[in-house]
């Protein structure tokens, strides 16, 4: 039998699948050198890598991962070998060691640089460089690849696609969870299930970053939302801080081990820390019981970004509001690829309370898949909220699917052979939702019979080619009113028959029932809560319009969906009625007044980070940012736009980040955002030039182990604008490199900042080897963990609150 199909029956059978244990712990126990890359060993000590590997099938894995967790085209950077080498190298010293014994896995890591929005990393260019390292393996005789401790969804996803699109090879993927069940980008368990099961691996789970004992409720979790074939390798417990040393037994691992079988572990192994011994423990102690799998769950309808999870188990609101058809203004900015306006329509809906937002790019005269694979990525980067792929071109709807980082829905396919045939093998490639038009070659059907009936033949196509029941959504499509006035109540018979005999979720634009109209938002809202009460899960509307989501929420109420009311009252506690008409005043003109909390953008504040800036700056909006900041300088101080706008909503950033309602990429997007900011304000002060001329030079740092510099940034800026020489050493400065510049440059104010509890002592190391050295030369800090106290404590000459007061400092020490 073929190798790759040994792998598979391995899955198919009711046994346990041992994976390997450390690779990295156990070479550095071995003599390998701090710093060194396993991967190189492949070449440079194959016998070290064979001894380990043979030691790992000698205690029962059946699978060992040739080490090759970092030969990509990144992280072998500088070392002069390529990816191909390297693995074609490592599979030979892994076959070698297997013996025939164990399959072969080619390891993926991750790339080692953070992908798109993130970071700068194309999604694009992530999948070139898997593809390399894919077909390099497969060419050298992998019998699987393992793409393991991914942290981004984006990048597994590129990897997993690479692999998928380029090799026949089996594929396992997992992520590295923290003990909040998420990865360090936050992304969920159940995204992580969704989308990467949703692309057919073979198996899927969770590796290394916590010990079996923390990852039993991620690895429950994943058990609730996946059926694919499971595999967990954690570390032996939790590094010492100090020691380094891993904190538990083999056979505590093997306790722990055991308690996930009920939950449907197919695939145990170890990640650092664990040794052969906790391979052979495992094995001893697994032969004690069968594999399982575990009973299939109540099947759940639900679409994902990476941090957000929408379960369609109640009606949820599509954003309709990104879509050009009939709007000027959104025509033109897509023909220009102006994407703040298309962004704003994006925060704006999730604002207002859109569960998932709707993409439409579609223009005769555009590149429409290139168009939507702009417009997903900057959406991704701005707003949390899943996404509907909307087209009725196949390649635009591929092109979207593959930039989505999570479980999309594609809009849609129809009963007509052509679309079925186009649309869902796509859907069903990338895992996705699908909505089903009930029509076909011969138009929109009169009766509610013959659209279940096209329902139907959607319903049997699509579940042929494996797609699950529960991602399939049928929009009954809403007719005007005006022009069809008997078929309005059809829709709605028909959706709830969808609901009723295909047991399937219905979907429905709603707007236009009331085309030709006078008053449409009446007939609409009316239309709405009729549709939602023959089972409408999910309503496609504008959500700025705040009647048609007030209409949802209160449906929500009466339904007994909201119990208690708890998020009607949330939206609507601060809720003030209109002044009734002819009362004088502000009368609003519409019929239910506003809601404080629904429907604003958060940009209509008047400072801080409410304010346009800081709303700017919470969303991650860099050109945004620099266009407000360029028109405020024209009124305000540039130092009041930093303490009362830059400052206040990078805080709220902080906040966000801290209390988990926001993650890494979010902060890293709201820092892009304030950088561009501080750029227009640096281009400001360069051009009108310092003040006072009281000349001296200074040597700034961000100390060793911390990155964050836009404080420092700055400070510098304003010292210049005064006249001082700023020699700029950067951050995550080592303080010999500080001294250095120091005595080079007979420099007699040093200035450092700290923005971390964990690196104040970095700063007390750097001003105390100042001080040792005697130099004339005296020190002052900041940042926002110190105080004044702190600052004396640590020796420090001076504390400087902000910007201002390290000029003052300056004109002090220099006179
Ligand atoms: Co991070 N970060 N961050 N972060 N980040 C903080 C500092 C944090 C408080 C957020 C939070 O959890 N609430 C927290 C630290 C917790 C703590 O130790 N108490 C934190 C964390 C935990 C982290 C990471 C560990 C997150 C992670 O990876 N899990 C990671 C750290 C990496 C590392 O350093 N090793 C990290 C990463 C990042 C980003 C890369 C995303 C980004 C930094 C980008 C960059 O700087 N290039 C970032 C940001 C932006 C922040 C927050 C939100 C904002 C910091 C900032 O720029 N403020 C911050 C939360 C917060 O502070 N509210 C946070 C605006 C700036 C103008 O103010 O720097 O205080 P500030 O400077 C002021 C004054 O303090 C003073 O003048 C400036 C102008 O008035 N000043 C000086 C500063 N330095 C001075 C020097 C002087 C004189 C005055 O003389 C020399």
């Amino acid at each position: 039998m073929d190798r790759k199909q040994t792998f598979k029956k391995l899955l198919e059978d009711n046994e346990f699948v041992f994976l390997d244990g450390g690779t990295g712990t156990m070479l550095q126990n071995m003599g390998m050198k701090l710093g060194e890359i396993p991967d190189l060993l492949n070449i440079k000590d194959p016998e070290m890598l064979i001894g380990l590997q043979r030691s790992y099938i000698d205690a029962g894995a059946m699978i060992i991962n040739a080490s090759t967790f970092s030969s990509n085209r990144y992280k072998l950077g500088r070392t002069g070998y390529t990816t191909e080498e390297v693995i074609s190298a490592a599979i030979a010293v892994s076959r070698k060691a297997a013996e025939g014994r164990a399959l072969v896995a080619l390891d993926i890591g991750p790339l080692g640089l953070m992908v798109e929005p993130t970071g700068n990393l194309s999604m694009e260019e992530a999948y070139d460089a898997f593809r390399e390292a894919a077909v390099a393996g497969e060419k050298a005789g992998a019998d699987l690849v393992f793409i393991e401790t991914m942290t981004d969804l984006a990048e597994l996803k590129a990897a997993v696609l690479a692999v998928r699109e380029n090799t026949e090879l089996p594929v396992m993927a997992s992520m590295s969870f923290d003990a909040n069940l998420r990865t360090f980008t936050g992304c969920s368990v159940e995204a992580m299930a969704m989308t990467i099961g949703g692309l057919g691996v073979d198996a899927l789970g969770i590796n290394c970053s916590l010990g079996p004992r923390e990852m039993y409720p991620i690895v429950e979790k994943l058990s609730e939302w996946t059926r694919v074939p499971m595999l967990v390798k954690p570390n032996a417990g939790l590094p010492d801080p100090k020691t380094g040393e891993y904190s538990i037994t083999a056979e505590e691992f093997a306790d722990c081990m055991e308690q996930m079988i009920p939950l449907g572990l197919k695939l145990p192994g170890g990640c650092c820390g664990t040794t052969p011994e906790f391979i052979k423990t495992l094995r001893e102690r697994f032969s004690k019981h069968r594999f399982t799998a575990p009973a299939a769950g109540a099947a759940r309808s639900a679409v994902c970004s990476a941090n957000r999870t929408v379960v369609i188990d109640q009606p949820r609101i599509i954003g309709e509001r990104i879509n050009p058809t009939g709007k000027k203004l959104f025509k033109e900015a897509l023909k220009k690829r102006d994407m703040g306006y298309i962004l704003s329509q994006a925060i704006s809906q999730a604002e207002a309370g859109a569960d998932i937002l709707d993409i439409n790019v579609g223009l005769p005269e555009i590149d429409e898949p290139e168009m939507m694979r702009g417009v997903v990525k900057a959406v991704q980067a701005v707003t949390d909220v899943p996404l509907q792929i909307d087209s009725s071109d196949p390649a635009a709807v591929e092109a979207g699917l593959r930039a989505c980082s999570g479980k999309a829905i594609v809009n849609s396919v129809n009963g007509e052979e052509k679309s079925l045939a186009a649309v869902l093998p796509i859907v069903k490639k990338y895992g996705a939702a699908v909505v089903g038009l009930t029509l076909d070659e011969n138009g929109i059907p009169k009766t509610a019979q013959a659209r279940i009936d096209i329902a139907k033949r959607i319903m049997d196509r699509a579940v042929a080619i494996g797609i699950p029941k529960e991602d399939i959504y049928i929009d009954c499509l809403t007719l005007t009113a005006s022009a069809e006035q008997e078929n309005v109540l059809e829709t709605v018979r028909a959706l709830r028959r969808v609901k009723e005999e295909l047991g399937l979720k219905t979907v429905l634009g709603v707007s236009n029932i009331s085309f030709g109209l006078p008053n449409r938002g009446l007939i609409n809202r009316n239309f709405l809560a009729m549709a939602l009460s023959y089972g409408l899960d999910l309503p496609i509307i504008n959500p700025n319009d705040e009647e048609m989501t007030g209409a949802v929420r209160a449906y929500k109420v009466l339904a007994a969906i909201d119990r208690n009311s708890t998020e009607y009252i949330e939206a609507y506690k601060d809720y003030v009625a209109p002044a009734p008409a002819g009362a004088g005043g502000q009368s609003s003109g519409s019929a239910g007044g506003q809601a404080s909390a629904a429907g604003t953008s958060g940009a209509e504040g008047a400072s801080g980070a409410s304010g346009p800036l800081g709303s700017a700056i919470l969303h991650g909006l860099k050109d945004d940012c620099a266009r407000i900041t360029a028109e405020m300088l024209e009124t305000t101080d540039s130092l009041d736009i930093v303490n009362e706008h830059l400052i206040p909503a990078l805080d709220k950033a902080g906040e966000d980040f801290e209390k988990g309602r926001s993650f890494l990429p979010q902060l890293i997007m709201s820092a892009t955002a304030a950088q561009a900011s501080f750029d227009e304000i640096k281009k400001r002060l360069a051009r009108t030039g310092g003040g006072d001329v009281s000349k001296g030079k200074i040597v700034l740092a961000t100390v060793k182990g911390d990155i964050h510099d836009i404080g420092k940034n700055i400070v510098k800026v304003l010292l210049e604008n005064y006249g001082y020489e700023i020699i700029d050493l950067g951050r995550d400065v080592d303080k010999e490199r500080v001294l250095e510049a120091v005595v080079e440059n007979d420099v007699h104010l040093v200035g450092l900042s700290a923005l971390m509890t964990t690196t104040l002592g970095s700063m007390a190391d750097t001003i105390s080897l100042i001080a040792d050295k005697r130099c004339d030369c005296k020190v002052m800090v900041g940042g926002a963990v110190l105080t004044p106290e702190y600052a004396a404590n640590i020796g420090a000459d001076f504390y400087a609150r902000d910007a201002k007061e390290a000029v003052d400092i300056a004109k002090k020490v220099f006179g």
